[in-house]
Protein backbone atom coordinates (compact mmCIF):
# COMPACT_ATOMS: atom_id res chain seq x y z
CA UNK A 1 0.00 0.00 0.00
CA UNK A 2 1.35 3.14 -0.79
CA UNK A 3 2.25 5.30 2.60
CA UNK A 4 -0.62 8.13 1.74
CA UNK A 5 -3.02 5.50 1.12
CA UNK A 6 -2.00 3.51 4.07
CA UNK A 7 -2.26 6.67 6.58
CA UNK A 8 -5.57 7.39 5.15
CA UNK A 9 -6.80 3.99 6.16
CA UNK A 10 -5.25 4.68 9.73
CA UNK A 11 -6.38 7.91 9.96
CA UNK A 12 -9.98 6.46 9.57
CA UNK A 13 -9.72 3.42 11.34
CA UNK A 14 -8.02 5.17 14.55
CA UNK A 15 -10.03 8.31 14.71
CA UNK A 16 -13.32 5.86 15.00
CA UNK A 17 -11.18 4.02 17.76
CA UNK A 18 -10.11 6.96 19.32
CA UNK A 19 -14.07 8.70 18.97
CA UNK A 20 -15.50 5.16 20.64
CA UNK A 21 -13.21 5.53 23.63
CA UNK A 22 -13.61 9.42 24.28
CA UNK A 23 -17.64 9.20 23.33
CA UNK A 24 -17.74 7.28 26.90
CA UNK A 25 -15.00 8.25 28.88
CA UNK A 26 -16.75 10.01 31.44
CA UNK A 27 -18.55 7.34 32.42
CA UNK A 28 -15.87 4.58 31.69
CA UNK A 29 -12.50 6.33 33.02
CA UNK A 30 -14.48 6.67 36.48
CA UNK A 31 -13.99 2.54 37.20
CA UNK A 32 -10.44 1.34 38.00
CA UNK A 33 -11.45 -1.22 34.78
CA UNK A 34 -12.78 1.25 32.80
CA UNK A 35 -9.33 3.33 32.33
CA UNK A 36 -7.36 0.16 32.65
CA UNK A 37 -9.56 -0.97 29.10
CA UNK A 38 -8.38 2.55 27.72
CA UNK A 39 -5.04 2.11 28.62
CA UNK A 40 -4.58 -0.94 26.63
CA UNK A 41 -6.62 0.47 24.06
CA UNK A 42 -4.29 3.27 23.52
CA UNK A 43 -1.18 0.69 23.77
CA UNK A 44 -2.82 -1.09 21.09
CA UNK A 45 -3.45 1.91 19.14
CA UNK A 46 0.04 2.73 19.25
CA UNK A 47 1.57 -0.51 18.48
CA UNK A 48 -0.05 -1.00 15.60
CA UNK A 49 0.25 2.63 14.26
CA UNK A 50 4.20 2.19 14.82
CA UNK A 51 4.04 -1.06 13.27
CA UNK A 52 2.23 -0.15 10.00
CA UNK A 53 3.57 3.79 10.14
CA UNK A 54 6.84 3.83 10.64
CA UNK A 55 9.01 6.24 12.33
CA UNK A 56 9.12 8.86 9.87
CA UNK A 57 6.46 8.17 7.88
CA UNK A 58 4.39 12.29 7.18
CA UNK A 59 1.17 13.75 7.79
CA UNK A 60 0.00 15.19 4.52
CA UNK A 61 0.50 18.82 3.75
CA UNK A 62 -1.94 20.84 2.15
CA UNK A 63 -1.70 23.61 -0.58
CA UNK A 64 -2.43 27.16 0.70
CA UNK A 65 -5.73 27.38 -0.56
CA UNK A 66 -7.07 25.11 1.89
CA UNK A 67 -5.37 27.40 4.96
CA UNK A 68 -8.55 28.08 6.51
CA UNK A 69 -9.16 32.10 7.00
CA UNK A 70 -9.58 31.62 10.50
CA UNK A 71 -7.32 29.15 12.79
CA UNK A 72 -10.16 28.19 15.36
CA UNK A 73 -8.56 28.64 18.87
CA UNK A 74 -9.45 26.10 21.83
CA UNK A 75 -8.83 24.98 25.50
CA UNK A 76 -6.73 28.75 27.10
CA UNK A 77 -7.08 31.35 24.62
CA UNK A 78 -5.06 33.95 27.42
CA UNK A 79 -3.15 32.44 30.01
CA UNK A 80 -3.98 35.82 31.90
CA UNK A 81 -1.33 35.77 34.55
CA UNK A 82 0.33 39.00 35.50
CA UNK A 83 3.48 37.29 34.09
CA UNK A 84 2.50 36.22 31.42
CA UNK A 85 0.69 39.50 30.52
CA UNK A 86 3.91 41.33 30.94
CA UNK A 87 5.99 38.63 28.13
CA UNK A 88 2.94 39.39 26.01
CA UNK A 89 3.66 43.59 26.49
CA UNK A 90 7.17 43.19 26.36
CA UNK A 91 5.91 41.46 22.83
CA UNK A 92 7.59 38.28 24.48
CA UNK A 93 11.63 39.44 23.78
CA UNK A 94 12.09 38.06 27.33
CA UNK A 95 10.23 34.80 26.92
CA UNK A 96 12.43 31.75 27.33
CA UNK A 97 12.37 28.09 26.94
CA UNK A 98 14.20 25.88 29.29
CA UNK A 99 15.38 22.67 27.30
CA UNK A 100 16.69 20.78 30.78
CA UNK A 101 16.42 17.37 32.70
CA UNK A 102 18.20 14.03 31.79
CA UNK A 103 20.19 15.79 29.09
CA UNK A 104 24.28 16.25 29.13
CA UNK A 105 23.98 20.17 27.82
CA UNK A 106 20.78 21.30 29.53
CA UNK A 107 20.27 25.37 27.85
CA UNK A 108 17.77 28.24 27.07
CA UNK A 109 16.61 29.00 24.28
CA UNK A 110 14.79 32.62 23.25
CA UNK A 111 12.50 33.73 21.17
CA UNK A 112 14.91 35.21 18.54
CA UNK A 113 17.24 32.19 19.33
CA UNK A 114 14.38 30.07 17.81
CA UNK A 115 14.06 32.03 15.13
CA UNK A 116 17.42 32.09 14.39
CA UNK A 117 17.20 28.06 14.14
CA UNK A 118 16.89 26.59 10.78
CA UNK A 119 12.54 26.51 10.10
CA UNK A 120 10.02 24.26 8.89
CA UNK A 121 6.96 25.60 7.10
CA UNK A 122 3.85 23.22 7.09
CA UNK A 123 0.54 23.24 5.99
CA UNK A 124 -1.55 20.60 8.36
CA UNK A 125 -5.29 19.83 9.60
CA UNK A 126 -5.67 19.76 12.96
CA UNK A 127 -7.71 17.28 14.32
CA UNK A 128 -9.43 17.77 17.87
CA UNK A 129 -11.09 15.18 20.18
CA UNK A 130 -13.75 17.50 20.48
CA UNK A 131 -14.85 16.67 16.59
CA UNK A 132 -13.50 19.72 14.55
CA UNK A 133 -10.45 20.35 12.24
CA UNK A 134 -8.99 23.19 10.92
CA UNK A 135 -6.27 23.61 8.34
CA UNK A 136 -3.23 25.92 9.16
CA UNK A 137 0.06 27.35 7.89
CA UNK A 138 2.77 26.61 10.73
CA UNK A 139 6.40 27.66 10.84
CA UNK A 140 8.92 26.98 13.55
CA UNK A 141 11.78 25.60 14.76
CA UNK A 142 12.15 21.14 13.99
CA UNK A 143 12.36 19.72 17.41
CA UNK A 144 14.89 17.46 16.74
CA UNK A 145 18.79 19.17 16.73
CA UNK A 146 17.17 21.19 19.93
CA UNK A 147 16.64 18.22 21.47
CA UNK A 148 20.49 16.86 19.70
CA UNK A 149 22.13 19.96 21.23
CA UNK A 150 20.65 19.08 24.74
CA UNK A 151 22.52 15.59 24.58
CA UNK A 152 19.37 13.40 26.14
CA UNK A 153 21.41 10.85 28.53
CA UNK A 154 20.49 7.34 27.65
CA UNK A 155 18.27 6.91 30.13
CA UNK A 156 15.70 9.77 28.43
CA UNK A 157 12.73 8.36 26.57
CA UNK A 158 9.73 10.88 26.83
CA UNK A 159 9.85 14.69 26.12
CA UNK A 160 7.84 16.85 28.35
CA UNK A 161 6.38 20.00 27.62
CA UNK A 162 5.46 22.69 30.66
CA UNK A 163 3.29 25.41 29.24
CA UNK A 164 2.02 28.83 31.12
CA UNK A 165 -1.72 28.60 31.70
CA UNK A 166 -3.23 27.20 34.95
CA UNK A 167 -6.14 24.92 34.00
CA UNK A 168 -7.50 25.35 37.01
CA UNK A 169 -9.82 28.91 37.79
CA UNK A 170 -8.37 28.94 41.00
CA UNK A 171 -4.96 30.97 41.18
CA UNK A 172 -4.11 28.87 44.54
CA UNK A 173 -4.41 25.24 42.59
CA UNK A 174 -1.61 25.02 40.22
CA UNK A 175 -2.46 22.54 37.20
CA UNK A 176 -0.32 24.06 34.29
CA UNK A 177 -1.03 22.19 31.30
CA UNK A 178 1.39 19.82 30.34
CA UNK A 179 1.81 17.10 27.70
CA UNK A 180 4.61 14.13 26.73
CA UNK A 181 5.89 12.77 23.74
CA UNK A 182 7.98 9.75 23.44
CA UNK A 183 11.57 10.35 21.31
CA UNK A 184 10.14 9.03 18.37
CA UNK A 185 7.10 11.47 18.08
CA UNK A 186 9.78 14.55 19.58
CA UNK A 187 12.42 13.75 16.60
CA UNK A 188 9.78 13.26 13.70
CA UNK A 189 11.03 15.77 10.66
CA UNK A 190 7.26 17.38 11.28
CA UNK A 191 7.51 18.06 14.74
CA UNK A 192 8.31 21.95 15.09
CA UNK A 193 8.36 24.98 17.92
CA UNK A 194 5.70 26.83 16.08
CA UNK A 195 6.32 30.57 16.46
CA UNK A 196 3.83 31.48 13.45
CA UNK A 197 0.99 30.94 11.98
CA UNK A 198 -0.44 31.60 8.41
CA UNK A 199 2.78 33.74 8.42
CA UNK A 200 2.34 35.98 11.34
CA UNK A 201 3.49 35.82 15.23
CA UNK A 202 1.23 33.12 16.74
CA UNK A 203 -1.48 35.21 18.23
CA UNK A 204 -2.26 34.34 21.79
CA UNK A 205 -5.25 32.41 21.81
CA UNK A 206 -3.43 30.02 19.96
CA UNK A 207 -0.41 29.49 22.13
CA UNK A 208 1.85 32.87 21.88
CA UNK A 209 4.71 33.10 21.65
CA UNK A 210 5.29 29.32 21.19
CA UNK A 211 3.80 25.90 20.68
CA UNK A 212 3.86 22.19 19.88
CA UNK A 213 2.74 20.79 16.36
CA UNK A 214 3.30 17.03 16.75
CA UNK A 215 1.10 16.32 13.45
CA UNK A 216 0.82 12.97 13.35
CA UNK A 217 -1.32 13.55 16.61
CA UNK A 218 -4.38 14.93 17.96
CA UNK A 219 -4.59 18.47 19.41
CA UNK A 220 -3.97 18.10 23.06
CA UNK A 221 -1.03 16.59 22.44
CA UNK A 222 0.47 20.13 20.60
CA UNK A 223 1.05 22.24 24.05
CA UNK A 224 0.54 25.39 23.26
CA UNK A 225 2.90 29.07 25.65
CA UNK A 226 5.41 26.60 26.29
CA UNK A 227 7.79 27.31 28.38
CA UNK A 228 10.23 24.78 29.35
CA UNK A 229 11.10 21.20 27.46
CA UNK A 230 12.41 18.36 30.39
CA UNK A 231 13.87 14.96 29.22
CA UNK A 232 12.26 12.33 31.43
CA UNK A 233 12.46 8.32 31.61
CA UNK A 234 9.09 7.65 33.40
CA UNK A 235 5.71 10.15 33.81
CA UNK A 236 4.54 7.98 36.19
CA UNK A 237 5.48 10.19 39.20
CA UNK A 238 4.80 13.48 37.48
CA UNK A 239 1.46 15.08 37.90
CA UNK A 240 -1.47 12.93 38.02
CA UNK A 241 0.97 9.79 35.79
CA UNK A 242 -0.40 10.11 33.09
CA UNK A 243 2.03 12.11 30.25
CA UNK A 244 -0.68 15.14 30.28
CA UNK A 245 -3.10 17.53 31.73
CA UNK A 246 -6.44 15.79 29.56
CA UNK A 247 -4.41 12.31 29.82
CA UNK A 248 -4.97 12.82 33.64
CA UNK A 249 -8.65 13.35 33.30
CA UNK A 250 -9.04 10.26 30.59
CA UNK A 251 -7.88 10.97 27.77
CA UNK A 252 -5.30 8.33 26.01
CA UNK A 253 -2.06 9.21 26.29
CA UNK A 254 -1.40 7.59 22.62
CA UNK A 255 -3.00 10.16 20.52
CA UNK A 256 -2.02 9.21 17.38
CA UNK A 257 -4.06 10.21 13.75
N1 LIG B 1 -1.16 25.01 27.02
C1 LIG B 1 -2.24 24.51 26.42
N2 LIG B 1 -2.05 23.78 25.32
C2 LIG B 1 -3.13 23.24 24.67
C3 LIG B 1 -4.45 23.40 25.17
C4 LIG B 1 -4.61 24.19 26.34
O1 LIG B 1 -5.73 24.42 26.83
N3 LIG B 1 -3.48 24.73 26.94
N4 LIG B 1 -5.52 22.81 24.51
C5 LIG B 1 -5.21 21.70 23.60
C6 LIG B 1 -6.29 21.33 22.71
S1 LIG B 1 -7.51 20.30 23.31
C7 LIG B 1 -6.30 21.67 21.39
S2 LIG B 1 -7.47 21.12 20.31
C8 LIG B 1 -5.29 22.59 20.87
C9 LIG B 1 -5.98 23.84 20.37
O2 LIG B 1 -5.06 24.66 19.69
P1 LIG B 1 -5.62 26.00 19.07
O3 LIG B 1 -6.10 26.85 20.21
O4 LIG B 1 -4.51 26.61 18.30
O5 LIG B 1 -6.79 25.61 18.19
O6 LIG B 1 -4.32 22.99 21.81
C10 LIG B 1 -3.97 22.01 22.75
N5 LIG B 1 -2.90 22.53 23.55
MO1 LIG C 1 -8.58 19.47 21.42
Amino acid sequence: MADTNRRKLLTRLTIGASAAFLAGCDKISQSAAGSDFLKKGSDLAYKVQRLLAGRNALVPEFSVADIAPVFRANGTLNPGTADYNAHATNDFRDWRIKVGGLVEHPFEVSMADLRAMPARTQITRHDCVEGWSCIGQWTGAPLRPILARAKPKENARYVLFHCADNMSSDANDQQLYYETLDLVEATHPQTILAYDLNGKPLPIANGAPVRLRAERQLGYKMAKYVNGIELVESFANIRGGNGGYWEDQGYTWWAGI
